[in-house]
Order: C-alpha cells, then structure tokens, then sequence
C-alpha cells in the first residue's frame, strides 16, 4: 500500500504535536507548513532527529511553500490565533476568516483530491468556511470539537467515580462553543449508566454532581487558556484530531461526535454541526441520528442556534 501523504496547514502549537504524533504512529509522510519562515522546517528536523529513539520511520519536512502540499491524502488545518485569557472563541472570527479563506483557496489548487479536518477556532465557522471557499464535497470537510469536549467530559466522570477513563463512553454534541449538549443519558462506564453510578454514591444529589461536570466540560477550554496564558489547549486537541484522521487514513468507520454537514439531520440542513458521526475511506461516511429528549433536543436547539448566528455575523463580514 502506497505511503499516506498527510499535510499540516498551521506549524504552531498544535501543528507540532500532530506532526510528533503521526511520525510516533507511523500513519504516513508529513508536510508542516507555516507562513513564519524556517520554523516549519525547525519543529520537523526536530521531530525526525527522535525517530531512531521511536523506532520510527516516516518522512517529516516543512515548508512556507503550499506547492509541498500536492498529492496529499489529509489535511489538517490549524493555522489561525488561539485565544488569549478573556476571549471567546468567537472573538477570532474575523482575524481566523481571512486566514482560513487564504488556506482553503491553497489546499483547493495544491491538494484538490484531499479529505480535510479543520481544528481552528470558531471551529463550526471554520469549517463552513473552508467548504465554501474550497467547494469540496461535504463528506470531504469535516471539524475536530467534539471528540476533545466528549474525552474531556470522560476525564471528570472518571475522576469522580474513581474508575479508569478507558471504560468511560461520553458524547458531546452541538457547536464548539459555552452552548455545547454533554449527553447524560447516553453516557456509561463499560455500558452501565454514569446516573446509575452517580445516584449510587451520592443519592438525592447524583444530578447537582452531574451538573457540575457538564458545566465544566462547557467550559473545559477557557480554563486551560487561563492557567497557560499564552495559549489555548494543544495536547489534546492534537490527539483528538489524529484519533479522527486515523479513522479515515485506516478506513475504521468509527463513530465519533464530528463537525459534520447535515442535510436534515437533527431538524437542520445545509449547516455544520457537532453530530455523531462515522468517519472511513471517505470522511464522513454518514451520519447517526439519535432518538433525543426534550431536553436534549432544546438544549441541541440553543447551541444550533448560536452556530447559525455566527456564520451569519461571518457572512455579515463578506466571508
Ligand atoms: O478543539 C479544537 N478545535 C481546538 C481549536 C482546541 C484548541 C485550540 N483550537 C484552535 O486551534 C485555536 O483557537 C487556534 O485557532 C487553532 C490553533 O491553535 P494553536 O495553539 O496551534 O495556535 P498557534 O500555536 O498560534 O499556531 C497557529 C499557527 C502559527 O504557527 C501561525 O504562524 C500559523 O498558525 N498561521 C498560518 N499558517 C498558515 N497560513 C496562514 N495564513 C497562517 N496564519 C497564521
């Protein structure tokens, strides 16, 4: 089988782990490009240069060139500004439009046959964006949120209950931002209900419990960025994207909470949106409906909503 090609548009924070990550798992060749000069080349010489240690064999370059880009099989677009302490992801918008427009007009003319994961902020503009400047098939663009917001939320469920995270099975829908939807009733540990659990151990208060995990999982992001200050999450973002660019690369069909086009899906169409999703050969191969609740389904609403407010205040921009 022919060596995969995977390009990483953005060489910044988390453009290196993702190029240490695909060279630790062998997935295929990478390409780093950045527009600040040498850096690219830098982050890549020093990844390729632990490869004896790793055991690991794979081509790393980098570049401010995006012809390197030809032929690529994936894409994965960081580049843009993270947050500072303070801002919404919201607050990037204009500045991240112009530069994600820029990168789609290049990855359009470079690597017109690729499958792209966007991860820059607001991701679900992000993303709408780089499909409508790109004009590539929906299936073909897709966003990486929720599979970090969904591991995210795992993480305290599993500090809580004092169980290991592997066994814990948590999604989070919606748009990347404050309005997120953490499903309670779908999550479980190993198939046993996290309500369950929860109620055994705190009785009458499970659902305060409960609550507060949810609210900080909504707000997961802002409190890395205020205890980095000069940056926004890295680690795991970059993880979360490759978990999703091996599913593709490796033809998986996994299920995953993806930034997906949906037609109709969850009462909406012609939008991006954080569903559960099955990601294979072809991106996103189809996307999984489920039977929501009342409450669920309001509280999907609301953050559909702000989704579509803010590729309105972007096409207000003249993006
Ligand atoms: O889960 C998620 N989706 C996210 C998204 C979680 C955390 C952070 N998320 C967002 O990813 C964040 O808000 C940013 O919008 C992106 C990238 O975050 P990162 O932490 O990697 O930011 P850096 O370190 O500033 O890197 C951005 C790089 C930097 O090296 C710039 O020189 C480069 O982007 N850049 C460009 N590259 C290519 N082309 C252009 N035009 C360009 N402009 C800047």
């Amino acid at each position: 089988m022919a060596r995969k090609k995977i390009s990483l548009i953005g060489g910044g924070q988390i453009g290196g782990v993702l190029a240490q990550l695909i060279a630790q798992k062998e997935l295929g060749d990478v390409v780093l490009f950045d527009i600040v000069e040498d850096m690219p080349q830098g982050k890549t010489l020093d990844i390729v240069e632990g490869s004896r240690v790793d055991q690991t064999d794979i081509k790393l370059s980098g570049t401010n060139s995006y012809a390197d880009i030809a032929g690529s099989d994936l894409v994965i677009v960081t580049a843009g500004l993270p947050r500072k302490p303070g801002m919404s992801r919201d607050d990037l918008l204009t500045t991240n439009a112009n530069i994600m427009k820029s990168v789609a007009e290049n990855v359009k003319e470079y690597a017109p046959n690729s499958i792209v994961i966007i991860i820059s902020n607001p991701l679900d503009a992000m993303v709408t964006l780089f499909q409508k400047v790109s004009g590539f098939p929906h299936n073909r663009v897709l966003g990486q949120a929720g599979v970090l917001d969904s591991s995210r939320f795992s993480t305290f469920i599993a500090w809580e209950l004092g169980v290991s995270v592997k066994d814990v099975n948590a999604m989070v829908l919606g748009g990347h931002g404050d309005t997120m939807v953490p499903l309670i009733r779908y999550a479980n540990v190993n198939g046993v209900p996290v309500m369950e659990l929860l109620e055994q151990k705190h009785g009458d208060n499970a659902k305060e419990v409960m609550d507060a995990m949810v609210n900080r999982t909504k707000l997961a992001g802002g409190e890395v960025v205020k205890l980095l200050k000069t940056g926004s999450a890295f680690y795991s973002p970059a993880t979360s994207a490759i978990a999703m660019a091996e599913a593709i690369l490796k033809e998986d069909n996994r299920l995953m909470p993806t930034c997906a086009y949906c037609k109709g899906e969850y009462g909406l169409d012609g939008y991006y949106l954080g569903v559960p999703a099955v990601l294979g050969a072809n991106g996103v191969e189809r996307i999984i409906e489920l039977k929501l609740n009342e409450e669920e389904t309001a509280a999907l609403e609301v953050s559909t909503n702000a989704v579509k407010s803010l590729i309105e205040a972007m096409s207000n921009l003249g993006f």
